[in-house]
């Protein structure tokens, strides 16, 4: 279980020692950590150890690095995708992402050292970026990661292949073929996500190929309106390809809202364009200290909890927000202002909410 720092564990330590059990002994579904964001600590430093014996870390990696020893402080979202340069650094060869995937695998799905008899989650899908770097092409970086994800069964991790908002049409055209490619040939590939600063690229021309990778049977899920500056018209070319799930979505609008959710009221009409309910990603630590959002008062799951629609509870990167996921789940059950004050069976209900959210269903096998 990672050390938890912030209001993920200011919520925990408020609660008694039964509600931690409780909490603890619920099945709970992560599909929301990006694989490089989510490596421990410990991993981290041991890889730069690692790394200075055959050259020395530069000073902005050296910095990163002690930041997020120390605990990164963020200003705003923009300030968060700085950290990756040195997080990649550290990654960049085949045999460091397989360690580095390792980590992350035993963190969630191992039961804790602390004597804790379960796992962080009881199902993780873990998401990543196929990343070329001098040492490999992505096709083996995927490989690497697959081999080790699929030491655990499949009721309990899969893989999220993530697409950059940055990434030129070309480099979307090869994530999306490979993650097509692997799943057919067995690999145990369920999801498509897009992802990075959500400053940077025009997502019309992802469009299509987000629908090729929904065609070719894979989940689909996109980060969307994540800060105030995605315009409505990123918010449409996202929801135009139907996605499954949407990460964060803290700046959707209502008119979106109503015209794409079938179980948000549409005032004048009686149309709904697509009647669906693509589940809600909601990662409260991330949101917190990336200050898109003031406060859990202030937080868009109380809009996404009143109208009964789907969510689910996930800690995005673990290594800067250090949460966990009993950390965000303790945020459910805290009372306010440490937590939403939500009752155990709400809890167990947001719990299940996530299970059944989970790309790896029988009817997407
Ligand atoms: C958007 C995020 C993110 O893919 O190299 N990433 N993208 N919003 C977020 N919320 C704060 N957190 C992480 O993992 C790291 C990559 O995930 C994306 C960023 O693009 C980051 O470079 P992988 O394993």
């Amino acid at each position: 279980m990672p050390e938890i720092a912030g209001p993920a564990a200011a919520a925990l330590s408020s609660l008694c020692p039964d509600d931690v059990i409780f909490l603890r002994s619920l099945p709970k579904a992560e599909l929301h950590a990006h694989l490089n964001g989510s490596i421990p600590i410990k991993t981290i430093l041991e890889l730069a150890q690692e790394h200075s014996h055959y050259s020395a870390l530069t000073p902005e990696v050296a910095e990163t690095i002690e930041r997020l020893r120390s605990g990164v402080i963020l200003n705003e979202i923009f300030d968060f995708f700085p950290l990756f340069p040195a997080i990649y650094a550290l990654t960049s060869t085949p045999e460091a992402v397989a360690i580095s995937t390792r980590a992350v695998l035993q963190s969630f799905l191992n039961p804790a050292s602390d004597g804790a008899e379960n796992p962080q989650c009881a199902y993780l899908e873990l998401r990543t970026t196929p990343r070329a770097t001098k040492y490999m092409m992505r096709e083996r970086y995927l490989t690497v990661v697959l081999d080790e994800i699929e030491m655990y069964p499949a009721t309990q991790a899969a893989l999220i292949v993530s697409v950059d908002r940055r990434m030129s049409d070309l480099d979307v055209e090869e994530c999306v073929r490979l993650a097509i490619e692997m799943k057919n040939n067995g690999r145990r590939v369920v999801g498509i996500d897009v992802c990075g600063n959500p400053r940077k690229g025009d997502m019309q021309p992802f469009t299509r190929h987000l629908s090729r990778a929904k065609g070719a049977g894979l989940g689909l899920t996109v980060h969307i309106a994540e800060s105030t500056e995605n315009t409505t018209e990123d918010s449409l070319a996202l929801l135009s390809c139907r996605p499954d799930r949407l990460g964060h979505a803290t700046f959707l609008s209502d008119e979106l809202k109503a015209l794409f959710f079938a179980d948000i009221p549409q005032p004048g009409t009686e149309c709904s364009l697509l009647s669906e309910c693509p589940c809600i990603e909601i990662c409260l630590s991330s949101n917190l200290l990336c200050k898109t959002v003031a406060s859990l008062d202030a937080h868009h799951i109380r809009y996404y909890l009143k109208n009964d629609h789907p969510i689910v509870i996930c800690t995005d990167d673990t290594l800067p927000f250090r949460t966990s996921c009993l950390g965000e789940y303790a945020m459910l059950l805290a009372q306010p202002p440490l937590g939403l004050g939500l009752s155990r069976d709400d809890v167990a209900r947001v719990a299940r909410m996530g299970m059944d959210a989970a790309f790896l269903r029988p009817h997407h096998d």
